[in-house]
């Protein structure tokens, strides 16, 4: 009875220490977005946000992107791929007068580059 139950305690050990083997590091999400049009990150879309949307079309700062959303700057609030004055009549929009939220770009049809889709598209 007494190796009975030593036996299974070992076979416990055996699967806790199997399935800890198992978990390894977590996998960051494919894309996250979570500060379009938040330049400063801080939460809030602001003036702040406007001042360093201005900077980047119109002073060439650079457009900071998400760890986990390298394809597009925070910057381009329409998703068109493109920063300009657009993304910045577009914010001033969401951020003062209830206009619609910064894209997603993590949603499918977000994708950038896409010039390089419709040329791969053209050469089909
Ligand atoms: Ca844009």
């Amino acid at each position: 009875m007494l190796v009975r139950r030593v036996l299974v305690l070992l076979m416990a050990i055996a699967v806790a220490i199997a399935c800890s083997e198992k978990k390894g590091p977590v996998n960051p999400p494919a894309c996250d977005c979570p500060y379009q049009g938040d330049l400063d990150g801080s939460g809030v879309l602001d003036a702040f946000d406007v001042i360093a949307t201005i900077d980047v079309v119109a002073n060439g700062h650079v457009d900071p992107v998400d760890p986990a959303c390298s394809h597009i700057g925070r910057a381009d609030c329409n998703c068109d791929c493109v920063a300009d004055s657009a993304d910045v009549d577009y914010l001033i929009e969401s951020a003062f007068a209830n206009g619609p939220r910064p894209c997603n770009p993590c949603e499918a049809g977000n994708e950038c580059p896409r010039v390089q889709v419709a040329l791969l598209l053209a050469r089909r």
